[in-house]
């Protein structure tokens, strides 16, 4: 992975906003609802992680055997909830340091992707006022495998025209970090995905990343 930077792939949950927060308080009421303990911690486990297999995740702490039909439901139920939720965001939601480095990395000629594994991505672009911003939105609509797979940044990379290793993907959860490791990707690791050992450059925020991609454009 020794090639020339040209081209950034951005997570969307937690990372370009906090639909994380929307997502707790989704699993938290279908949760209670049933009568299953649910916390933050666990909620942790949900990031980067697709809407079944998270609806799996939360069942762990029910005795309760539910059909496939019972599981639709209520990932559908969980997800109504959601949509609500993201339908209140506006480009408010958007902080300051991601608007401004998304602005930078533009003007300095980066090709910029969303790699999510959320069907939502396009609703949620849209109520922050990036709907046409990326090059290309690679999510949950058109892949099959959740990350740690690395198909949403390997799908992302083929729209922008881009080998894997001459993109970083920038993640806030470790399913994420682990994808764009099993990829040959770069990775950019904010929050708990900081601390991975697999994670190319642990940053504090989004910005951190203009000074890597400074850095690697003069190696
Ligand atoms: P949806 P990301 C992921 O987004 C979320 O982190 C994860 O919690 C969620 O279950 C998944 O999207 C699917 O989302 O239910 O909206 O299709 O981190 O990959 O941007």
């Amino acid at each position: 992975m020794n090639e020339k930077i040209e081209g950034i792939i951005f997570d969307l949950d937690g990372v370009i906003c906090s639909t994380d927060q929307y997502h707790y308080q989704a699993w938290k009421s279908l949760a209670d609802s049933l009568g299953i303990y649910f916390d933050k911690k666990i909620n942790d486990r949900l990031r980067g992680v697709s809407r079944a297999e998270s609806l799996e995740i939360v069942l762990e702490n029910s005795d309760k055997v539910y059909s496939d039909e019972q599981k639709a439901a209520l990932a559908e139920r969980k997800n109504d909830m959601y949509v609500q939720l993201i339908r209140q965001m506006t480009p408010d939601d958007l902080s300051d340091d991601v608007r401004m480095t998304l602005q930078e990395l533009r003007r300095r000629g980066y090709r910029l992707a969303i790699g999510s594994s959320s069907k939502n991505t396009r609703t949620i672009l849209r109520q922050i006022g990036l709907g046409d911003f990326f090059d290309a939105v690679s999510d949950g609509t058109n892949i099959t495998h959740s990350k740690p797979d690395p198909e949403v940044f390997l799908k992302a990379a083929e729209m922008l025209r881009l080998n894997a290793g001459s993109c970083i993907v920038v993640q806030d959860a470790r399913a994420g970090i682990e994808a764009a490791a099993n990829g040959h990707f770069y990775s950019a690791g904010v929050g708990e995905a900081a601390t991975d050992p697999r994670v190319t450059w642990p940053i504090r925020k989004i910005s951190d990343l203009l000074g890597i991609v400074n850095s690697q454009s003069r190696s």
